[in-house]
């Protein structure tokens, strides 16, 4: 067992995006690829100095071929210890977890979250700093321009670690410690939540289903909700990691969860119905007949966080993406907190949540989570709605028409447009920008802008700035138009428009979202001239 050092060359494009570095796998499989990106991480953010590293991913098609080279590259660089979770498995959530109960200095998430999996799909490795969060963008910078000025990586030529044995063994100096996935991430979740309301509801003959999509969150699942929360056998389905997810796209939403949203529409449709995604970061809560807006999902845990015993001292602030509608703001005001409003992805809330200025941040795009760990954490989202559900003793129908007929509804929708050719996305976000100083002021259709710009974020706490944050077009009457490009795609761009319109009025609460949405809707194209830039007709998928 020696070190080696490897001869390599830089490969264009390794930098990071909304979350992680993700590619093809066939890209990642290229000889010295991935070695490459984690050469550069172990060169940015060194050995830990005798603390840990966690590693684990969602189970994908090369999930355990990165750890064992991940593993190696480590005990190359003097890492002490690796924490990996048994067969290779962490959720995104868990990996946050465990570094933060272990005072590991940092982890590897390898994931490319909802993206599909499988030899043909994506591949995606994120690093993670010592709270449990996403690297900031200094880092994640300094990654990328390490990978541009390689010529070399370490590396031990040790065999494989077997994944699958719990237990210790050694690579070079380093211990590597294959760990249960699932039992910190439990032993917190009870912490949080009312398990012993939760197990009463269920006791009762309340009935769910959980929808693993095939991806990394069944096993936590199965344990949480079956195990110790006592809900029959086959409340969670789909619940065996795959390394394809099956062939779906583990994306919790109304499109790509079509079959359980089906199921919540049907006959016998149970009280609650949830799924998650790849990673277990994302959340979906159906009630029946309603699929509950993430938006709306934040804005109904903030407004009701004491139920849990974790947040029964109420919460400090909340903090949503940009993107995100404004429900939450108006529980916010209610409190007599703020809610700040950041770029999209979780790395814009660590510092808030370190700073205690925030205990519930969120995401359109279905992620909720808490100060609880520093990613947002799709079975901690269903777990507080089962711990409101179990004190509340209403539906969930109940519970989200009565929060509109108090704080009143954000009718609120996303439009995809997805592997667009990435010039023409460009040049129409460049023509958006150039037209913003002339749209203030003006009248669109039925609405009055307010005001009109590229959303630029002042972090409160370290105050650094990240410029380009998408292009927001804000109504008079608080009704918005938000166009960005995503940052996690792996084919061509994906322009994301948002759209966002208020309704106090409750005898209006009861509109189809995209009827409510269809003027907005038209002046997006209007001024952006989506159907003419894209050739396309309509959006991709619309959620
Ligand atoms: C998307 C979402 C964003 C989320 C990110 C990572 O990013 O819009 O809200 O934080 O995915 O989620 P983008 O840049 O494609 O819009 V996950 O669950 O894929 O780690
Ligand atoms: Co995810």
């Amino acid at each position: 067992m020696s070190i080696q050092t490897v001869p390599t060359t830089p490969f264009a494009g390794q930098r990071p995006g909304t979350s992680g570095l993700r590619k093809k796998v066939t890209e990642f499989q290229r000889p010295g690829y991935l070695e490459n990106f984690v050469e550069a991480i172990f060169l940015i953010v060194g050995s830990g100095g005798g603390c840990g590293l966690v590693v684990g991913g969602d189970g994908r098609y090369f999930n355990r071929e990165a750890i064992q080279t991940i593993l190696r590259m480590a005990a190359a660089h003097g890492v002490a210890r690796c924490l990996v979770g048994r067969g290779g498995i962490l959720s995104t959530p868990a990996v946050s977890c465990v570094i933060r109960k272990r005072a590991a200095f940092g982890g590897i998430v390898l994931s490319a979250s909802h993206n599909p999996g499988g030899p043909d799909g994506d591949f995606g490795i994120k690093y993670n700093i010592e709270n449990g969060g996403p690297a900031p963008e200094k880092i994640t910078e300094a990654i990328h321009a390490a990978t541009r000025t390689l010529n070399c990586y370490h590396i031990s030529d040790c065999p494989p670690v077997d994944l699958d044995r719990p237990g210790s063994t050694r690579i070079e100096g380093m211990t590597v410690e294959v760990i249960d996935p699932v039992a910190d991430y439990a032993e917190l979740m009870a912490r949080l939540f009312d398990f012993d309301a939760i197990r009463a509801l269920f006791a009762r003959g309340f009935r769910m289903r959980f929808d693993a999509m095939h991806a990394v969150s069944g096993p936590y699942a199965q344990a949480i909700i079956e195990g110790m929360l006592g809900a029959p056998g086959g409340t969670v389905v789909n619940c065996t990691p795959l390394e394809d997810f099956g062939g779906g796209h583990p994306d919790p939403n109304p499109v790509n969860a079509a079959e359980l949203v089906a199921h919540m529409n049907g006959p016998d449709a149970p009280d609650l119905g949830a799924a998650s995604d790849g990673d277990g970061d994302r959340n979906m809560i159906v009630g029946r007949g309603l699929a509950v807006t993430p938006s709306d999902s934040l804005a109904i845990i903030a407004a009701n966080a004491a139920v849990a015993p974790g947040y029964a001292k109420g919460i400090t602030g909340i903090a949503r993406s940009m993107p995100t509608s404004r429900a939450a703001d108006r529980v916010a005001d209610s409190l007599g907190i703020t809610c700040f409003e950041t770029p999209t992805g979780w790395k814009y809330f660590g510092n808030l949540m370190d700073a205690n200025l925030a205990t519930l941040c969120g995401e359109e795009s279905y992620g909720t989570g808490s100060h609880h760990i520093r990613e947002k954490d799709g079975l901690w989202a269903v777990l507080f709605w089962l711990n409101l559900l179990a004190v509340r003793g209403q539906s969930v129908e109940e519970i989200v028409r009565g929060h509109w007929a108090r704080f009143g509804r954000n009718y609120y929708s996303r439009h995809d447009y997805e592997a667009v050719d990435a010039g023409a996305a460009d040049a129409l976000m460049e023509a958006l920008r150039a037209r913003l100083p002339e749209l203030a002021g003006r009248t669109l259709g039925s609405f009055r802008v307010a005001e009109a710009d590229d959303f630029v974020y002042h972090d409160p706490v370290d105050g650094s700035v990240a410029t380009h944050q998408g292009i927001r077009i804000i109504m008079a009457d608080g009704s918005r138009i938000v166009f960005r490009l995503s940052g996690t795609g792996t084919e061509g761009a994906t322009i994301r428009l948002y759209l966002e319109r208020y309704e106090a009025d409750p005898a209006r609460h009861g509109l189809d979202t995209q009827a409510a949405l269809a003027d907005l809707a038209a002046i997006a194209d209007d001024i952006a001239g989506l159907r003419q830039r894209t050739g396309r007709a309509q959006p991709s998928v619309i959620t």
